[in-house]
């Protein structure tokens, strides 16, 4: 079994705590004594992310706490991007993903890590944002070419709109066109079975496998 690295457990509390400045100077640390970008993320700072948010789940944290921790996360993922970027530059492109969070949703930080881990894979990676209208996905999608829309959503209340998505390709005769890749922290594979999606995955590493596959990648 590996070491847990001395680094992870401070980088966790720096999360919990909301602390940009120490979650990102950790993580300088740990790529520094060669930790791989995904197990500083995997292993030093998702475990703060999902204290936070079962503490407020349970009442014991609020939405200042969420929104620190959220800052204090995307602190540290700035470190790591130009190691991820580094990573997907040497290779050629895999295919092309029209990425984004759906509409009402302004969760960014797991599309964002699906994203990196996209193109530190080698994949063109077109990141709307949050908050994008189905029809922007698709816009987007038909102007680059795309092999694959991928759609994250981390609301129970916005899951629906990849299924409105879905809808709306096969409205436009254009569902062949594309593959739909879904996955936010409610999705489930239950989930995307019904609503007719192409691919899932529940992390960002599962993620790169689903899209490699879609594009007939070995
Ligand atoms: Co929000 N929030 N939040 N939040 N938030 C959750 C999602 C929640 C589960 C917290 C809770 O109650 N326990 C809950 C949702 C409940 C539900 O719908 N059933 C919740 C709520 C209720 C809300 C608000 C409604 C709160 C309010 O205002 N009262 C509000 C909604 C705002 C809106 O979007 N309209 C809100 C707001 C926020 C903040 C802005 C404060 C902040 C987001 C900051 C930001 O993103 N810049 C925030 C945060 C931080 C969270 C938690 C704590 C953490 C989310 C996160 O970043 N996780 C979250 C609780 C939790 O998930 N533990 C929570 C880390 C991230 C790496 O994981 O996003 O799951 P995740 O991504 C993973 C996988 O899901 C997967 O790979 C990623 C990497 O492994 N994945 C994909 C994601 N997208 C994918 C796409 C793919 C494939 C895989 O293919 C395309």
């Amino acid at each position: 079994m590996t070491q847990a690295h001395p680094l992870y457990a401070a980088m966790t509390q720096a999360i919990v705590d909301g602390d940009q400045e120490i979650a990102a100077d950790l993580t300088r640390q740990a790529l520094e004594q060669s930790v791989h970008p995904m197990d500083a993320i995997n292993h030093g700072l998702l475990p703060g992310m999902d204290r936070v948010g079962e503490s407020f789940s349970c009442g014991e944290a609020f939405l200042p706490e969420l929104v620190m921790a959220g800052e204090a996360m995307k602190a540290a993922i700035d470190v790591l991007d130009p190691v991820l970027n580094r990573l997907g530059s040497a290779r050629q492109v895999a295919g092309k993903v029209v990425l984004g969070t759906v509409q009402g949703d302004i969760h960014d930080i797991g599309k964002t890590l699906v994203g990196s881990m996209l193109t530190a894979n080698g994949f063109e990676v077109h990141d709307l944002g949050v908050d994008v209208a189905a029809e922007a996905f698709i816009e987007k999608a038909v102007a680059v070419g795309a092999d694959i829309i991928g759609l994250s959503a981390l609301l129970t209340t916005t899951m629906i709109n990849q299924r409105d998505l879905i809808t709306r390709l096969e409205k436009q005769g254009l569902r062949q066109r594309f593959k739909v890749m879904v996955g936010g922290a409610p999705v489930t594979r239950s989930w995307a079975d019904e609503i007719g999606a192409d691919g899932f995955s529940e992390d960002a590493i599962g993620a790169v496998a689903i899209a490699r596959q879609l594009c007939g990648v070995a």
